[in-house]
């Protein structure tokens, strides 16, 4: 078997730590390689062209895009950095054969740079390093480029993977160079360094039409198309073949149309060739991870692996008093409809249905990851409740294993005492604590996952918002003991009516109101935190009685703390175990999971009795 490069396309991965410029980088090398016209009004980070991307200036979803440069077809993949969204590197990088590892001048190689580069040397892909930003005031190159061979040898790095190109960049600015003492002025160096460097695509001549199928997509006109990547041989349009599935099921299908990337576009294709990216249609029932291959020889290529899901989360129907006012979907068949969508394209999330049929589990990489499909559902038009997010655990030889995670903080001096007693409160282990420049202290802690839900908001508090917090799972350790999830109470509406000024007002001594006068509320719903550990039902429709007005002191209008906004994070983050969130295309809204006041002080009474007689 002898293997043959085709030397006419690149394709590269774009990985980094979040918001380290990956997506910025790629805008600055389409508008060099011509992909615009001139006159052409282009979007910032074109690649990032979801709603909730461009909303919250992250990549969620990998893509594919292609430039062309000096004749070389360059197919650019770029990946997300936020370490929920990892599932997505992995899935981009078999459609790669070399990446590029993007580093921030300034901060260096954090978690993400380490699990994105750890996944491309066990892909054995070939590297290039790009320090990027390095227009920041606190740029440290040198220092960082230090950091990054630390990092690849930390990480086992043969010698050829060791000798990495190395350019500096200001993506913001399309500037690349390959020393710091020049001063660059466009991307060229980098492009060339793309083509001259890395390798194009290996194929085995001997052998026919084989694609691996990375991605999902849909159109109106051509159905499901299957986006992937050309491993062997060549297709033409009208072709038979066969998709080989899961336990080697075998589809039948006829390709109906070819594309390929061209710039941020599509592009027909009559025939395409070996190790190129492509658009296939012609197939519905595809998935991620098949093979589309030749009747004849219809050999499975391996199956993409993505590490298993560490978070999970239940989705269920909204059984509230004001359920199906302000949602189209509102069915428990619907929602597992949407979620089986979902995990068709989102190779990380996975699902599992209790046979009682009133809730489904969703199982993903994190917090994050849950919020943006509850957040695209909701969009969609769905109601539904979630309950608050719980790591998953592991029983091995009968005792109970948590994921854990090392945690990476840069703080000023001043707060490691606040932060420190924060995480050892959550069963944190400090393993380093070091000083950094101008009072800041540099600290790493090994932290059960389930410690850090929720606990980064309380870390900007803590920290004046002038910390920064990274983590990275690092793997199952056994379960270290319990600990409270919060450490206060919920204020719950006790009765059903519009929420009133005048009672919110005397409620405000209790804790922090999360709602306002006139919104809706009912019994059970959530509508504070209450500041001691202990839940507490009021009455928020409580009226000022009319004969007492002459003798009351106070004047009417009162004068309400304002109240800070609910987000879904924040909703997600706040609930306990025995409390849901209830969202609608509209609202978010907290509710105990028992909306009864008298049912959940009969459960509560039962489960002290149930203690009193373990004790
Ligand atoms: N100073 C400076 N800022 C930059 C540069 N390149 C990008 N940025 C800024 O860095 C931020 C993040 O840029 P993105 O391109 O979205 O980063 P990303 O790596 O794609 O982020 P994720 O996809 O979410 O991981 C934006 O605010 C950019 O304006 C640069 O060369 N210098
Ligand atoms: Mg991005």
């Amino acid at each position: 078997m002898s293997f043959v490069r085709n030397d006419k396309i690149r394709n590269v991965a774009i990985i980094a730590h979040v918001d380290h410029g990956k997506t910025t980088l790629v805008d600055a090398m389409f508008k060099q390689s011509g992909v615009f016209r001139d006159d052409e009004i282009v979007n910032e980070r074109v690649m990032d062209n979801m709603d909730l991307e461009r909303e919250r200036g992250i990549t969620i979803a990998a893509k594919n895009c292609s430039i062309v440069w000096k004749g070389v077809k360059i197919n650019i993949i770029d990946t997300p950095g936020h370490a929920d969204f990892g599932g997505e590197v992995e899935r981009a990088l078999s459609m790669a054969d070399s990446a590029i590892l993007l580093v921030d001048a300034s901060e260096g190689p954090l978690p993400q740079t380490r699990f994105v580069l750890r996944k491309a040397l066990e892909a054995k892909l070939q590297l290039m390093v790009v320090i990027n930003k390095i227009d920041r005031k606190d740029a440290r190159p040198n220092e960082v480029l230090d950091e990054i061979y630390n990092l690849f040898i930390d990480l086992g790095a043969d010698e050829d993977q060791l000798e990495f190109p190395v350019l500096y960049a200001i993506g913001r600015d399309g500037i690349a160079q390959e020393t710091l003492t020049e001063q660059g002025k466009d991307l060229h160096i980098l492009m060339d360094k793309i083509v001259e460097c890395t390798k194009g695509p290996e194929y085995d001549p001997e052998k026919p039409f084989q694609m691996l199928v990375t991605d999902l997509s849909y159109n109106d006109y051509l159905g499901r198309l299957a986006i992937g990547k050309v491993i062997n041989g060549s297709v033409h349009c009208n072709q038979s073949l066969v998709c080989i599935k899961e336990n080697d099921r075998q589809v039948r299908l006829k390709v109906t149309r070819l594309q390929q990337y061209q710039g941020v576009k599509l592009a027909e294709a009559d025939r395409v060739e070996p190790g190129d990216i492509i658009i296939l249609a012609g197939i519905e029932d595809v998935n991620i991870g098949d093979t589309v291959a030749t009747i004849e020889a219809p050999v499975a290529l391996p199956r993409i692996k993505v590490d298993e899901p560490t978070v999970s989360m239940i989705f269920t129907i909204n059984n509230g008093p004001l359920a199906g006012r302000e949602g189209k979907y509102v069915q428990l068949r619907k929602i597992k409809e949407r979620l089986h969508k979902e995990t068709l394209m989102n190779v990380s999330i996975k699902l599992e249905e209790p046979e009682n049929n009133e809730y489904v589990v969703v199982k993903g990489r994190g917090e994050l990851q849950m919020a943006i499909i509850i957040e695209q559902m909701r969009r969609e038009g769905f109601e539904l409740c979630v309950g608050r997010p719980t790591v998953i655990y592991k029983e091995i030889d009968g005792k109970t294993y948590e994921p854990i995670e090392h945690v990476y903080i840069e703080c000023h001096e001043m707060f490691t005492g606040i932060v420190t007693e924060k995480l050892s409160m959550r069963k944190g282990r400090m393993l380093n604590l070091a000083s950094a420049a101008g009072e800041r202290a540099y600290m790493e802690f090994s932290v059960p996952s389930r410690g850090l839900i929720g606990y980064r908001d309380q870390f900007l508090t803590d920290t004046k918002g002038t910390g920064t917090l990274n983590s990275m799972f690092e793997g199952y350790e056994e379960y270290r003991g319990n600990f409270p999830v919060r450490f206060t109470g919920s204020i719950v509406a006790d009765r059903q009516g519009e929420a009133i000024a005048y009672a919110l007002f005397n409620l405000e001594p209790r804790g922090e109101l999360f709602i306002v006068p006139g919104m809706p509320v009912y019994e059970g719903m959530i509508i504070g935190e209450h500041s001691k550990d202990l839940d507490i039902d009021v009455n928020p429709c409580k009226a000022k009685k009319l004969t007492n007005m002459r003798a009351a002191g106070k004047d009417d209008a009162v004068t309400l703390t304002p109240v800070k906004p609910m987000t879904l994070e924040r909703a997600i983050h706040f609930i306990n175990e025995d409390e849901l969130v209830e969202v609608t295309p509209t609202s978010l809204r907290l509710r105990k999971s028992v909306l009864s006041a008298a049912l959940r002080h009969a459960i509560r009474g039962k489960e002290y009795t149930e203690s009193l007689k373990n004790s």
